[in-house]
């Protein structure tokens, strides 16, 4: 009797204890992160298919530039292809686990490989980088190709921890007397080419807005180039997507993109102080 007894509440214990609840939790954490997986994979898909350029946005920061469009549909091309060919190779083999798993009494067949699957395995993916290849040269000509003629031109010089901004003044002209230069503020007016080039005093910094899907390396001695034409107002932040010393993580600039009249104004005003 006591040892039914005990028997029993060992049981209970087992039962409402530890054996059972890690395996339920872990099969819902991962079906948890199997549907995850799937909304995100298929979501972004969707959105651009439904939506165009608007749609485009799903796990990126705002797209602000005439060019941003272009590099996120590359984006998720490339992003779609890959999830595509992820999702039936996973499936393939899986399939291929159970199907021809180990039996009593089947024994394994050798054959010599099959051409015509080879020459099909090879010839789509070359295909397909064939074509990503040309879409992806495209974009870049587009985003770092040539300028347009550029309404403003702005010098933006790195070093150990600031951006320092330089805006041409009165004269329109850049490094001459009556430039305006400011730390980490930098105003652009929208709907306007800009031109900025970018230089580093000390180390190679990185000019990084996510927000223009644009990053381009300050680098001591080169004077780099960058192009934009924003199609959106607000306020931003600039990054230093390179580590270029201990105090890299406060190395923030504010972008504010606004009007053209308040862009001349606070140039007006600030030239004035
Ligand atoms: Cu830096």
């Amino acid at each position: 009797m006591r040892l039914r007894h005990a028997q029993g509440s060992r049981l209970k214990a087992q039962g409402k204890g530890r054996s059972l609840q890690p395996s339920a939790f872990s099969l819902e954490r991962s079906a948890r992160w199997l549907v995850g997986c799937v909304v995100n994979l298929i979501a972004p898909m969707s959105a651009w298919a439904g939506g165009g350029s608007a749609g485009v946005r799903v796990w990126l920061p705002e797209a602000i530039t005439t060019t941003a469009p272009a590099i996120d549909r590359l984006f998720y091309t490339i992003l779609g292809i890959t999830g595509i060919v992820f999702v039936a190779v996973e499936a393939t083999l899986l399939y291929f686990l159970v199907r021809y798993r180990e039996r009593p009494g089947r024994g394994a067949y050798y054959f010599h490989g099959n051409n015509l699957v080879e020459v099909i395995w090879t010839v789509i993916p070359a295909i397909i980088l064939i074509f990503l290849t040309f879409h992806s040269q495209q974009v870049w000509s587009q985003v770092r190709g040539s300028p347009p003629p550029a309404g403003l031109q702005v010098e933006i010089t790195a070093e150990q921890f600031a951006w320092n901004i330089r805006y041409p003044g009165t004269d329109g002209v850049l490094n001459t007397a009556d430039d305006l230069t400011t730390i980490n503020q930098l105003h652009l007016p929208v709907h306007q080419t800009v031109l900025i080039h970018l230089k580093s005093k000390d180390v190679i910094h990185s000019f990084f807005v996510p927000q223009f899907r644009m990053k381009l390396d300050a680098v001591p001695g080169i004077t780099g180039r960058l192009w934009l034409s924003a199609t959106k107002t607000g306020d931003f932040e600039i990054v230093c997507a390179e580590l270029c010393g201990l105090g890299h993580y406060r190395m923030r600039g504010f972008l504010t993109i606004e009007s053209p009249e308040a862009f001349r104004d606070w140039l007006a005003q600030a030239l004035k102080e």
